[in-house]
């Protein structure tokens, strides 16, 4: 672990170096702010002491210098977010051609307290879900008499994908608010009721790392626990058939 991750775990995505040197610069920005402040903090302790102003000061200042002061750090602000905040969440929400070459696309559907991941299958088409068919042995209310989701394949809090192959996962809950969060893959999306939100990653290292709920979702929250596993295309082939025995 590097001191510049901020304690987060090494990077394993193609985009992650880039939010470890933004997050490092906002710490880096926010250092200097929290310098700047205390020093004015200090100097105000010392310039209003008691001793030196027995009576307050009842007109205050008389210049508008402060209201321009403000004024000038609103429209920098504005500036700010405008010209790099939503320009650099675009690129980030909205992928290029070239980075989302032959996806491979996931479902996972969040609940209380568990990431149920469905993949839809050689056919590439997600069997239909009925909230009606949920059950303790179908979690996911999968209808398997639905021709496309005869091949579908559901797995309990464990998400396989490739090395260097993009991946879109679309975002869905059971319940209430969750939080999608893949510490290794510089990824973490909220999970809104009755909405589906994709996010997208490239992983560029094998191995596995944490799935965690970054949403206070409930008692069992902190057990909300998955594991991402980035496989080599064998690896990945084998998981699959294993899984298509298993379903
Ligand atoms: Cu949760």
């Amino acid at each position: 672990m590097k001191w510049s991750n901020l304690g987060m775990p090494a990077n394993a995505s193609a985009h992650g170096a880039e939010i470890d040197y933004l997050m490092l610069i906002l710490h880096i920005f926010m250092f200097a702010l929290f310098i700047g402040w205390s020093l004015f903090f200090l100097y105000c302790l010392v310039r209003f002491r008691k001793s030196k102003n027995p009576t307050a000061s009842y007109h205050g200042v008389r210049t508008h210098a402060s209201s321009y002061l403000e004024a000038g750090v609103a429209i920098f602000e504005a500036l700010l977010l405008i010209g790099f905040s939503i320009p650099l969440w675009a690129k980030r929400v909205q992928p290029t051609r070239d980075e989302l070459q032959n996806p491979l696309e996931i479902h996972v559907v969040a609940q209380q307290f568990a990431w149920l991941i469905h993949y839809p299958g050689t056919d590439g088409i997600w069997g239909r879900r009925d909230m009606r068919l949920i059950a303790p042995t179908n979690q996911l209310g999968l209808d398997r008499h639905d021709p496309a989701a005869k091949d579908d394949i559901v797995s309990f809090n464990e998400l396989h994908c490739l090395i260097d192959r993009p991946v879109i996962v679309h975002l869905t809950t059971k319940d209430v608010v969750h939080s999608f969060f893949l510490p290794a893959m510089r990824v973490k999306q909220d999970i809104i009721p009755g909405m589906s939100i994709p996010v997208w990653f490239t992983p560029v290292k094998t191995g596995d790392s944490e799935i965690a709920c970054a949403q206070l979702c409930g008692n069992g929250h902190a057990a909300m626990r998955g594991y991402l596993y980035v496989d080599t295309p064998e690896e990945y082939a084998k998981w699959l058939k294993e899984m298509q025995e298993n379903q």
